[in-house]
């Protein structure tokens, strides 16, 4: 039974595009998923197994056929090893995206990258006085250069410790150091990954998934920080600043651009390269009133945390905002892009723009970046879009009018300084009850779910028992879509925290950034964490990923509960054919590294637990 629109997203724009999709014959991922059911039974347990070519052997999950791969490997090797696989693409996807972003900064700092500069000096001597680079007799750039050497080290290393993990509460630390966790360099954790699930190598659950929290451990507090860092430094930091989000950001009668996958490198460019007098000049001779960017996924919540930007839409969003019709260019760069976007901008006048040299797709232009040429490039792009704008079939637009205000920016620092430059006021609210906790709320989209379905609800539920929430990626989109990122959405807030919003001037959600900005929920509760003496994992604080699709998510819950924070996830994780994996996630995890795993795609009874875990901290910590 094909479902209505109504049953596939709960937000009204995203429907009315759905319907129209409907109409114009356009196929989109819930019509492809449909075409998937039944989905496969062994991928769904994760017990098949590809890793040598005497296989593909699969695990009867009912205990009637096979017990073992050919080479005997059981349901519980063959789960853990594919998770860990998971674990690795996830981490390697954030660290890659951080590698890029300091080799940009190297070549900044030597001057070798134009249009580039240092945006925020304060973050910039401050992370290199974490690598005891001393600024004495140096100019910016050769402290630069330093540090983007020391931040390129810590992917080659052989023995840690990655500088940022000593971030971390004392006492985590020598937890990871007692359980062997603590990662050595980024790229090795990688490859051991891969390295101890060839045929043959790796073959105890347990010891496997203490590699996998290992990697994440090496993301978390590795890659995805120094990407969040060095962003800043090169971007500027954010700080709290109003935009707005959903299809109806798109403007009938201008020029639209969509920036969308994960790396602000480029699009900050395109942002500047919108405002760029020539550009507006050509579009008013192609007939547009001006030229409007606008983000989707990650990319989307750099520059919207940056600079503003509005944001078009979440991940499921990507194929409705060109069903508009009205999207000139559709540039992308890495991860989270859907190669259906070849096909379907083929449909509309949309162009179909790749520009990393890492990621190409069906029926693109390609417009390759490079840092030496970044503002001419994105030059390039927009005048492309804008050469684009007659080709626009006026009958074919259909512009949603909704679109929501926000308030975002909300980095570390910003929340510090909105508190008064000390974590104190935060600590005494949750000390005093009026805030019970922090949920942390992140994580995809999934056609599995209803479209922001489980973001929303779960959202709104933690905020009314007066749980403070922090928020990144594709959560913080949804949030913002359903107006919960505004200080007056503080009015669906219980009591407690509705008075401590009010006073703040700030929304009971805070947006706090990108994917790899989760770093900046770890540092915000280890700046808490250390100020109360005590470890992450003693906080009244839970995480979520309600709508998790991407293996970065599975990387992420891997260094999210690594660090002490207990996470629910929405949908199950490829693990519940072997009992013994599923059984550590969920409990054995506990006496390892204090936090688990729950699987709830209800999410009700999602904030239920997180309420209950933050409920059992709170008292631990004797509060009440
Ligand atoms: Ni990186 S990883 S769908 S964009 S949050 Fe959005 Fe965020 Fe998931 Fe991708
Ligand atoms: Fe089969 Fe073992 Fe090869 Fe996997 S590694 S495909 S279980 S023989």
């Amino acid at each position: 039974m094909k479902q209505t629109a109504l049953e596939r997203s709960i937000d009204p724009a995203s429907q009315s595009m759905l319907e129209k999709a409907e109409n114009d014959g356009i196929e989109t991922a819930w019509d492809r998923y449909e075409q998937q059911l039944p989905q496969c039974g062994f991928g769904q347990l994760g017990i098949c197994c590809r890793n040598c070519n005497m296989g593909p052997c699969r695990i009867d999950p009912f205990g009637e056929g096979a017990k073992n791969g050919i080479c005997g490997a059981t349901a519980d090797i063959i789960v853990a090893r594919n998770l860990l696989r998971m674990i690795a693409a996830g981490a390697a996807a954030h660290s890659d995206h951080a590698r890029d972003a300091v080799l940009t900064f190297k070549k900044m700092s030597e001057g070798k990258a134009g249009s580039y500069g240092i945006k925020d000096e304060a973050k910039l001597f401050s992370l290199a006085s974490e690598y005891g680079i001393s600024e004495e007799g140096k100019s910016r750039e050769e402290i630069a250069s330093e540090l983007a050497n020391a931040l390129l080290a810590e992917f080659g290393k052989q023995e840690g410790p990655i500088q940022y993990t000593r971030r971390a509460p004392e006492a985590r630390l020598r937890l990871w150091s007692e359980l062997g966790i603590e990662p050595r360099g980024i790229d090795r954790e990688i490859v051991e990954c891969m390295h101890r699930t060839h045929m043959g190598v790796d073959n105890d659950a347990t010891h496997i998934l203490l590699q996998g929290l290992r990697t994440g451990l090496s993301d978390g507090w590795g890659g995805s920080m120094i990407a969040t860092e060095i962003q800043d430094v090169l971007f500027g930091t954010p700080e709290p600043k109003k935009s707005t989000v959903n299809l109806g950001v798109l403007v009938r009668d201008k020029v639209n651009v969509i920036v969308h996958g994960h790396e602000p490198i480029l699009s900050e460019m395109i942002v500047e390269a919108a405002e760029d007098p020539e550009l507006l000049k050509l579009a008013k001779e192609k007939g547009a009133t001006g030229i409007n960017v606008a983000g989707i996924c990650c990319t989307g919540n750099e520059t919207l945390m940056r600079h503003g930007t509005p944001i078009a839409g979440t991940f499921l969003q990507q194929e409705l905002a060109v069903i508009t019709g009205a999207i000139e260019a559709m540039v992308v760069d890495v991860q989270c892009v859907m190669p259906a976007l070849g096909n379907l901008t083929g449909c509309y006048h949309t162009k179909f723009i790749s520009t990393s040299p890492k990621a190409d797709f069906p029926g693109t232009v390609r417009m390759e970046f490079h840092e030496e040429k970044a503002y001419e490039t994105a030059k390039e792009i927009i005048k492309t879009a804008v050469e684009n704008f007659p080709n626009r079939n006026f009958e074919k637009v259909n512009i949603p009018e909704e679109k929501q205000d926000c308030m975002v920016g909300f980095s570390a620092e910003a929340i510090l300084k909105a508190l008064g430059g000390t974590p104190d006021p935060l600590i005494g609210a949750i000390a005093g009850g009026a805030v019970k906790g922090i949920g942390a709320v992140v994580g995809c989209n999934n056609v599995k779910i209803r479209h922001n379905y489980g973001h929303v609800n779960l959202v709104k539920e933690l905020i009314k028992n007066n749980v403070l929430v922090v928020t990144t990626g594709c959560n913080a989109i949804a949030c913002a879509e359903a107006g919960l990122l505004v200080p007056e959405a503080a009015a669906l807030a219980g009591d407690g925290l509705k008075g401590v919003c009010e006073s703040l001037g700030i929304p009971p959600v805070l947006h706090m950034g990108s994917c790899v900005d989760i770093s900046r929920i770890l540092v915000l509760a280890s700046a808490i964490a250390n100020r109360l003496g005590v470890d992450i994992s003693d906080l009244p604080a839970a995480g979520a990923a309600p709508e998790w699709m991407s293996e970065k998510a599975v990387s992420i819950g891997a260094y999210v509960v690594s660090s002490g924070v207990f996470t629910v996830l929405g949908t199950a994780p490829p693990v519940l054919g072997s009992q013994a994996v599923a059984a550590l996630l969920t409990k054995g995890l506990d006496g390892v590294v204090g936090a688990s795993f729950a699987v709830e795609p209800d999410p009700f009874k999602a904030a239920n637990l997180m309420l209950e875990h933050i409920e059992g901290k709170r008292r631990a910590l004797g509060l009440n």
